[in-house]
């Protein structure tokens, strides 16, 4: 049989149930951690809530959330352990008065220098399991983590070690799988990445592969399957972890999560995605949930989202777009909003009603209410921008903002906008730890292209090469076997052998589609970006302390200059962010410092073999056959 992953078998056949529950509690004892979560029970007992709660994101009415991991256990489960999220101050200094501090640090400290040492760690268990939900009211298969869109937020304090333990129960579809976290440098410990085909073979249904990472930076992210369209199923959840902040605020809110849905599954469009391109999606879900249908109109099924804002005090909101094809415009009716961090750069707050976040970026804002002379009840808008991608309910992604106890419908307008897919502007995204740009050590121009394939697909590239690479022999197994003199042209690979060297890459294209170009690893720097092609005589490169993060917009019909330093060895994927195009290609890899990966050692020679022996058992009793997908 040959199949491609899929969730489309999920419908009529229950996720295999979880490993016993010995093996994860003797795995908590060996590693004798201070701080744990509760493992989540067997698939059967989640399935009886298909529909999920918005307190999976962290975000509740109440001003200390009750933990995401433990809002996803079924009544019945025998653990009543909670401590995933960290409570009070962890640091002394850090109050609603002053959050530039951070106990011995503060928000000027170089945090690719310097990590706090806190003697945490945090370790989490999560399961892979497909199954129905119902998230705008309209039942359709998902695969999810733990039972729950999103999943669990995995909480942490900036310094801290963080062990999930993450075990693949997707068996009823056959899905290999990995989770990314994205955004995290991964410092050391490059096969922390999750990035199936270039730091790891995909893990098997009934395997557990063990992420260990530290949370060297701090802010708001999001971790998800880096698996074909795994994530945009459903498989994701959030990442909060402390540290200072550049403005001050009262509650902090947990993550804010922006998306596209469909009712079909994303396996069962891309076949139309790939032939005619994206197809509109039906809705959209603001932490998992949303209505479907007008108001007023007795059809209209699920339920809108819904947080409390205390009067008068300040709200820390963690925004993350996890869309799979949509741009949107945030915004709260009547309120402005003091952005603080883009990705995990903190920035010099600054001011917007209306906020531009693309595929896969985080921005940090804090709203206030003081609006209580306009309303009680306000609009929330996740607006998606038609100039990159259609939706049916444009105008109604919407949640609702009470002050207070009030529980009314908002009656409150919208701000005027024009409808673009575009990011913030470049000048306000001034990180609040300045990073010049050094002198380029090199240099290549990436030219975007798309064509049809023989099949009549279409395929993206970059300088005429659409990326293909093998689930079963990841970038990283090749550098173990000292194998990388013969990369396939289809790795799209590009080494980077110096260390400490500054790489300039320009990226251009003369279609008119945005892209949101994300690259692992590092945080890069926005150096120029602009319409038409890049002409150095006349584009002044901004390097005195350009914007920092790691998504950006390449313009449609535009070019974007990026910059970084390769202080980070390791087998790092670039790519476009929509999740349509990164299967149709458009990705390439760097193979940073080789040399260092292996005279530091950094591959675990047993986690990259065992889990590629057990996928390669796996695909041989099941039958599966990679096609044309790299799985990334
Ligand atoms: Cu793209």
């Amino acid at each position: 049989m040959t199949i491609r992953p899929s969730v489309s078998g999920a419908t009529s056949t229950p996720a295999s149930s979880a490993p016993v529950s010995s093996t994860r509690g003797s795995s908590s004892t060996s590693l004798s951690v201070p701080v744990s979560v509760a493992p989540s029970s067997a698939a059967s007992g989640i399935s009886s809530s298909p529909v999920s709660s918005s307190a999976a994101s962290g975000i509740s009415s109440s001003p200390v959330s009750s933990s995401a991991a433990s809002s996803t256990l079924p009544s019945n489960s025998t653990s009543t352990i909670d401590a995933s999220e960290p409570t009070g101050s962890a640091c002394p200094g850090n109050t609603a008065d002053d959050r530039s501090q951070w106990c011995d640090f503060d928000i000027s400290t170089d945090y690719y220098a310097t990590v706090p040492d806190t003697n945490v760690t945090r370790e989490y268990w999560f399961e892979l399991v497909e199954l129905n939900m119902a998230p705008d009211g309209f039942s359709r298969p998902v695969m999810t983590v733990n039972g729950s869109i999103p999943g669990p937020t995995v909480f942490a304090d900036w310094g801290d070690e963080v062990i999930i333990h993450v075990t693949n129960n997707l068996a009823a579809s056959k899905n290999g799988s990995s989770i990314h976290w994205h955004g995290l440098h991964q410092k050391g410990t490059l096969q922390a990445d999750g990035v199936v085909s270039v730091t790891q073979c995909p893990s098997a249904p009934g395997t557990t592969y063990t992420y260990k990472w530290r949370a060297t930076q701090y802010g708001s992210s999001w971790y998800h399957s880096h698996f074909a369209l795994q994530a945009w199923e459903g498989v994701f959840g959030g990442i909060v972890i402390r540290g200072p902040t550049t403005a001050n605020y009262d509650v902090d809110l947990g993550n804010l999560f922006l998306q596209d849905w469909s009712h079909q599954t994303v396996d069962e469009l891309y076949m139309s995605a790939q032939l005619n391109g994206p197809t509109a999606m039906d809705n959209g879900l603001i932490n998992g949930t949303n209505v479907f249908g007008a108001d007023g109109d007795a059809a209209q099924t699920g339920k809108r989202f819904e947080v409390n804002f205390e009067p008068g005090k300040s709200h820390l909101l963690r925004l993350v777009n996890v869309a799979i094809d949509t741009h949107f415009k945030f915004m709260i009716d009547n309120h402005t909003m003091t952005v603080v961090a883009a990705d995990f750069v903190p920035i010099e707050p600054y001011q917007t009603d209306i906020l531009n976040i693309a595929m896969g970026q985080r921005y940090d804002v804090i709203v206030t209410a003081n609006k209580d002379a306009i309303a009680s009840d306000f609009w929330l808008r996740a607006v998606p921008q038609i100039a990159c991608s259609d939706n049916d309910s444009v105008d109604n992604i919407k949640g609702i903002v009470h002050y207070g106890t009030s529980t009314g419908t908002p009656t409150t307008i919208g701000a005027e906008y024009t409808d673009a897919c575009i990011d913030e502007v470049d000048s306000k995204l001034v990180p609040a730890l300045a990073k010049p740009a050094g002198d380029q050590f090199w240099t290549t121009k990436e030219v975007v292209t798309v064509a049809r394939n023989s099949e009549n697909y279409f395929r993206w590239f970059l300088n005429g090469t659409s990326m293909l690479i093998k689930w079963e022999n990841p970038t990283l197994m090749q550098v173990q076997n000292n194998a990388t003199g013969s990369f396939s042209q289809e790795s799209n690979m590009i080494t980077l052998p110096n260390a400490n060297e500054w790489i300039y890459l320009i990226v251009e294209t003369a279609i008119p589609v945005p892209h949101p170009l994300h690259l692992h690893g590092h945080d890069f720097s926005i150096l120029a970006s602009g319409t038409g092609r890049y002409d150095p005589t006349t584009v002044t490169l901004n390097r005195a302390n350009p914007p920092r993060r790691d998504v950006a917009i390449l313009p449609g019909s535009g070019y974007v200059v990026l910059a970084w330093q390769t202080d980070n060895p390791g087998a790092w994927l670039m790519h476009c962010h929509i999740g349509w195009h990164t299967l149709e290609g458009f990705a390439l890899q760097f193979l940073e410092r080789e040399d260092d990966i292996k005279a530091q050692g950094l591959i675990d020679q047993t986690l990259l073999g065992d889990t590629c022996d057990a996928w390669s058992t796996y695909a041989a009793t099941e039958g599966i056959v990679q096609i044309d997908d790299s799985g990334i």
